[in-house]
């Protein structure tokens, strides 16, 4: 789409990677940006070139006035929808855009777009490097890392997209020719009001899919396959508990693809990365490419090449026998549990950080039986003290330094410890990179006995 964008006047909602890929965008077609950010301008570190083409600034706040007095409004995913601004800028007919939908407006070619509660970065990194193998330019990014918008402009065969539901919420035409949805359980209840509209934003995925196009389904989800009622595009579902006459599933350790008469069996002890939860990924990730036309084997070569993404389960060092793991982008309470499922023997868990204000309820029980000592941090600590009292040894840590020292002092030889938060980092770190980098520091200083 070709909008006329010349001397507009733009706000721009929120100054971080995605504001600043919007700045970008309008800026380079003529529009006035001003960018707004809540917080002060002492505090906003704005990239050079922004720094230099952003005249109008209104940070420490949201001023009214100005988003009222907008042509566009359009927001980052962090911003709530229901701020006082941009509700006044829609009551004065300004219309207030997300940037996927922005972004998906100036972008001619497919998309393929991934959501769920868990496993999306997994798929989104998995899924684009099948594709890159098979010899496309394949754009990787969305909620992972690159925002949507720095795609625009570029030539692409395929654009393989994470989406969170807060992108998926600002949502209009967005229509992507696949949609897959891995599964659903409980998160962001610090943003929602409940689970249905948590679960309501992740359904919008769909909304203008047609029968053209693809929607890829956890069959093994009851949340999915209560979504999946109201879908109208072709539906490929996969499954790790049950054979499929149609599309892919786990059987004994072979991931069976069935689809048109054709079947491709795979042998997952080929897999770099391991546990059920990855098992669904790969499912997830290959049927794309191979309604795409990916050779099997192609798409399966890079599947097995892959070594899975920095802080999920990533082995962190081993010392005096104890294994040390960082899962720091276990940021809910589904992600401990299967990183949990996945571990064999008891561990030493550390968790807690910015409360979601989910339920605690689903880990109970893989608390008393998998976790022998509980070394709690952040915000979400007394919480969790509360709910997980008589289970399991607890400890409180007021720093990652000292959950680490507690870890090594009470975990026995031959045992684990498992940094798998269950929560948000911003209490304490910039995001859930820096924790797993200060855990993985702090497991470095304890091998070389500092
Ligand atoms: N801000 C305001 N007003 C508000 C709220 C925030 O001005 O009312 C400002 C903040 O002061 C800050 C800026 O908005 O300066 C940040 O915007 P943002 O939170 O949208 O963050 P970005 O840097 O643009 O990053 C976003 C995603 N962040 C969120 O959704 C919270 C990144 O996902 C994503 O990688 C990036 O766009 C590129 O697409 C991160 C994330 O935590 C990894 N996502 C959540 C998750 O995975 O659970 C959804
Ligand atoms: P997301 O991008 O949705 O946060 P990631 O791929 O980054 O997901 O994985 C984050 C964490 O979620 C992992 O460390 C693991 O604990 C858990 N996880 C990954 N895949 C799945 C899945 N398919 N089902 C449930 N949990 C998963």
């Amino acid at each position: 789409m070709n909008w006329t964008l010349a001397d507009k006047q733009v706000v721009v909602v929120g100054a971080g990677r995605t504001g600043c890929g919007l700045a970008r965008f309008f800026l380079e077609r003529g529009a006035q940006v001003v960018l707004s950010d809540a917080r002060p301008a002492e505090r906003v570190m704005l990239p050079d070139d922004l720094a230099r083409s952003v005249q109008r600034r209104d940070f420490g706040g949201h001023t009214v006035e100005l988003f009222t007095a907008a042509d566009l409004v359009v927001i980052s995913p962090g911003v709530p929808t229901d701020i006082p601004a941009l509700c006044a800028a829609r009551q004065q007919g300004v219309p207030v855009l997300g940037e996927i939908e922005v972004a998906s407006r100036s972008l001619s070619q497919p998309i393929i777009a991934i959501t769920g509660t868990n496993g999306k970065s997994t798929v989104t990194s998995l899924m684009g490097a099948m594709f890159q193998a098979w010899g496309q330019k394949t754009f990787i990014g969305g909620n992972l890392g690159t925002p949507l918008v720095e795609a625009v402009g570029q030539e692409w065969d395929w654009l393989v997209v994470e989406l969170s539901s807060f992108q998926l919420e600002t949502i209009e035409e967005f229509h992507p020719r696949f949609g897959v949805l891995l599964n659903i359980s409980e998160d962001h209840l610090d943003r929602y009001p409940d689970m249905a509209s948590y679960q309501a934003a992740k359904a919008r995925l769909f909304e203008n899919m047609t029968e053209q196009d693809v929607a890829v389904l956890n069959a093994d989800d009851p949340q999915v396959m209560t979504i999946s009622e109201t879908v109208r595009a072709r539906k490929i579902m996969f499954s790790s508990s049950r054979s499929l006459a149609d599309g892919m599933s786990l059987e004994g350790n072979q991931l069976v693809w069935k689809d048109a008469g054709v079947c491709e069996r795979f042998s997952v002890e080929e897999l770099a990365i391991s546990g059920q939860h990855n098992l669904e990924n790969v499912m997830a990730a290959l049927i794309p490419p191979l309604l795409s036309g990916c050779p099997a084997e192609t798409a399966w070569q890079a599947a097995t090449a892959f070594r899975g993404l920095p802080h999920r389960m990533a082995m962190a060092g081993e010392i005096n026998g104890v294994r040390w793991f960082n899962d720091s982008k276990g940021t809910n309470i589904g992600s401990v549990v299967k990183s949990l499922e996945g571990n064999p023997g008891q561990v030493t868990l550390i968790a807690g950080g910015k409360d979601k204000q989910g339920s605690l309820v689903p880990l109970l029980e893989p608390v008393r039986q998998k976790v022998a000592h509980l070394v709690l941090i952040g915000e979400a600590a007394d919480r969790m003290q509360e709910a997980f009292s008589g289970l399991t040894e607890i400890y409180r840590a007021s720093s990652m330094r000292e959950a680490v020292a507690i870890a090594a002092k009470v975990t026995p030889q031959g045992g684990t410890v498992l940094l798998s938060p269950g929560c948000s980092s911003f209490d304490m770190f910039k995001n859930f990179e820096e924790r797993g980098q200060v855990f993985e520091d702090e497991v470095a200083r304890l091998a070389k006995g500092v």
